[in-house]
C-alpha cells in the first residue's frame, strides 16, 4: 500500500512537471498553422528535418538520463507508470486527461475548425494537428478532407474478404478482415520490395496511414450494413467531412448525429502511447511491418472487453439493468444491488476505472455535456447520470480500484443507441476507426525519426526471485 502510495505520488510529481511543459507545449501548439501549406505532406515534409535533429540531440547530449526506476510491482502489473516509449500526438495526465498536442478537449473544440462556426472539432483538423503540432486553419482542413474523400476507394477484393465470413462475425473480425485485405495495397511494402532507402521510409508510410484512415469508414460502415441492414453499400458523400461521411454510409444524416459522430471520432482518436491499441500498432510497425499490418494488430487489441470492447459492454450492461426492473427510472437503492451484484458476480462494472487516468475522463464530461444539450430527457442518457453517482462510492469502498470514476466508454453507448445506433456490439469498431487519427501519424513518425525495433528484455520467475532474494 506504502509502495502504490509512494508510487503515486511519484507520478503525480511527474504527471505535474509534465503538465508544466505540456502547458509551456500548448502556448506553442496553440498557433495557427501559418506556412501557407494547404497539402498535409508538404506541411510535413517542412518538419521532418527538425524533429530528426531534436531526437539526435536527445541521444548524442542525454541518452544516460534515467527517466525513472523498475520495481517488481511494475513489471509482473501489466508495466504500469513506466515510460518506456514516445508518442508525439498526445498525453495523458492522470488527473486532467488527455491533452492532443498539448491541448485540452476544451481548447480543441475552440480552436480547430468544426463544419460551422462554434462546432465541433472536425476530425481531419485532429488529424492535422496530432501530425504536424499545428493547429489547422479551415481551407487546411477542407483540403485535407478532399484528399482523404480522393484516397477512399475500396478494392472489390476486400468486400469479398469480408463477405467470405459468417454475417454471425463479430463486427471487429469482420473489420480486422476488412483491414488486411486492404493491407495488398501498401505502398511500403512495395516500396521496401523496390529497395528504398531508410532515409524515405516515412513517404511510403505517410501514403499507407493516409489510405488507411481514408478507407476505413467505408469498410467500417459496409460491416455495419451487411450485418445489420440491407447489405447495400451507401457510397460516400462528395459534399462532406470525414464524419459526417461515416454517419451518412451507416445510414444516418441527421445533423446531430453526424455532429456527434465529429466529436466521437475526435476524442477516441489518441490516448497516449501507453494503450493497448497504440502500444500493439508500434510495436507491430517496428520491425518494418507496414501500417494495414500494425494498425489489424491494434485493432485486435482493441476488441478485448477492457480496453475498446468496454464500450460494447456498458450498453449491455445499461440494457440489462433496465430489463431486470423493468424500467430505467430505477430509485438508488435498486442500482446499488445491481451494482454490488455485478461485482459479486466476479464481473468488472464496465466503463469504469483506468490504467493511468485517476478522475473523470475529459471525454466523458465532454460527451455528457453533447447529451445535455441535445437529449437532457433520453432516460437512458439519465441513468448513465445515476450511475455516475453510485458507482464511485461503491468501487471506493472495495478498497482495490485505483480509479473509480467513469472513462471514455462509460458514455457513448446511450448517445448512439440515441441517435439509432442500438446494435451495441459493433461500437467497437467506431472506436477502431477513431483510433487510426492516432496511430497513423504516430507510425509516420516512427519512420521518419528511425525508431528500432522494439524488443524489451523479459524475466524468468526464477530469476525474478533470485534478485528480490539478493
Ligand atoms: N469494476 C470492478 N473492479 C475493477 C474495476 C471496475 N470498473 N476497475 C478496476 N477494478 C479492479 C481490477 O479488476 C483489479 O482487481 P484485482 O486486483 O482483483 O485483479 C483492481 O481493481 C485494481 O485494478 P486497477 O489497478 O484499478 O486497474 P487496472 O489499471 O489494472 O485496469 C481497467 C484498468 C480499465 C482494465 C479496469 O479499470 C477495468 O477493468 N475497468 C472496466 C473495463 C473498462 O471500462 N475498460 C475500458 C477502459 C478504457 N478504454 O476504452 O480502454
Ligand atoms: C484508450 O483510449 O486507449 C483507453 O482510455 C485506454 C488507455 O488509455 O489505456
Amino acid at each position: 500500500m506504502a509502495f502504490f502510495r509512494s508510487v503515486s505520488a511519484l507520478s503525480r510529481l511527474r504527471s505535474r512537471v509534465g503538465q508544466q511543459s505540456n502547458l509551456a507545449n500548448s502556448v506553442r501548439w496553440l498557433q495557427t498553422s501559418s506556412s501557407g501549406n494547404t497539402d498535409l505532406f508538404s506541411e510535413l515534409k517542412e518538419l521532418v528535418p527538425e524533429y530528426q535533429e531534436r531526437v539526435k540531440k536527445l541521444k548524442k547530449e542525454h541518452g544516460s538520463v534515467e527517466l525513472g526506476k523498475i520495481t517488481v510491482d511494475m513489471v509482473l502489473g501489466g508495466m504500469r507508470g513506466m515510460t518506456a516509449l514516445v508518442w508525439l500526438g498526445s498525453a495523458v495526465d492522470p488527473d486532467e486527461g488527455i491533452r492532443f498536442r498539448g491541448m485540452s478537449i476544451p481548447e480543441c473544440q475552440k480552436k480547430l475548425p468544426g463544419a460551422f462556426p462554434g462546432g465541433e472539432p472536425l476530425p481531419e483538423a485532429v488529424l492535422w494537428l496530432l501530425l504536424t503540432g499545428k493547429i489547422p486553419n479551415k481551407e487546411q482542413v477542407d483540403s485535407l478532407a478532399q484528399e482523404l474523400r480522393s484516397r477512399a476507394t475500396i478494392p472489390e477484393y476486400a468486400y469479398k474478404a469480408i463477405d467470405a465470413l459468417p454475417v454471425s462475425a463479430h463486427p471487429m473480425t469482420q473489420f480486422t478482415t476488412g483491414v488486411m485485405a486492404l493491407q495488398v495495397q501498401s505502398e511500403f511494402q512495395k516500396a521496401y520490395e523496390g529497395g528504398i532507402a531508410k532515409a524515405r521510409y516515412w513517404e511510403p508510410t505517410y501514403e499507407d496511414s493516409l489510405n488507411l484512415i481514408a478507407r476505413l469508414p467505408a469498410i467500417a460502415a459496409y460491416i455495419y450494413r451487411r450485418k445489420y441492414k440491407d447489405g447495400k453499400i451507401i457510397p460516400l458523400d462528395d459534399s462532406l467531412d470525414y464524419g459526417a461521411n461515416y454517419a451518412h454510409m451507416l445510414g444516418f444524416d441527421d445533423p446531430e448525429m453526424l455532429e456527434f459522430m465529429r466529436l466521437y471520432i475526435s476524442i477516441h482518436s489518441d490516448h497516449e502511447g501507453g494503450n493497448v491499441s497504440s502500444h500493439t500498432a508500434h510495436l507491430v510497425a517496428s520491425p518494418l511491418s507496414d501500417p494495414y499490418l500494425a494498425f489489424a494488430a491494434a485493432l485486435n487489441g482493441l476488441a478485448g472487453p477492457l480496453h475498446g470492447l468496454a464500450n460494447q459492454e456498458v450498453l449491455r450492461w445499461i440494457r440489462s439493468i433496465v430489463a431486470e426492473f423493468g424500467t430505467p427510472n430505477i430509485s438508488t437503492e435498486q442500482l446499488t444491488d445491481y451494482i454490488n451484484k455485478t461485482l459479486s458476480s466476479g464481473q468488472v462494472v464496465p466503463g469504469y476505472g483506468h490504467g493511468v487516468l485517476r478522475q473523470t475522463d475529459p471525454r466523458y464530461t465532454c460527451q455528457r455535456e453533447f447529451a445535455l444539450k441535445h437529449l437532457p430527457n433520453d432516460p437512458l442518457f439519465q441513468l448513465v447520470s445515476k450511475i455516475k453517482e453510485v458507482v464511485p462510492p461503491i468501487l471506493t469502498k472495495l478498497g482495490k480500484v485505483k480509479n473509480p470514476w467513469p472513462n471514455v466508454d462509460a458514455h457513448s453507448g446511450v448517445l448512439l443507441n440515441y441517435y439509432g445506433l442500438t446494435e451495441e456490439n459493433y461500437y467497437t469498431v467506431l472506436f477502431g476507426v477513431s483510433r487510426s487519427i492516432g496511430v497513423g501519424p504516430q507510425l509516420i513518425w516512427d519512420r521518419a525519426l528511425g525508431m528500432p525495433l522494439e524488443r524489451p528484455k523479459s524475466v524468468t520467475l526464477e530469476k525474478l526471485e533470485q534478485l528480490c532474494a539478493k
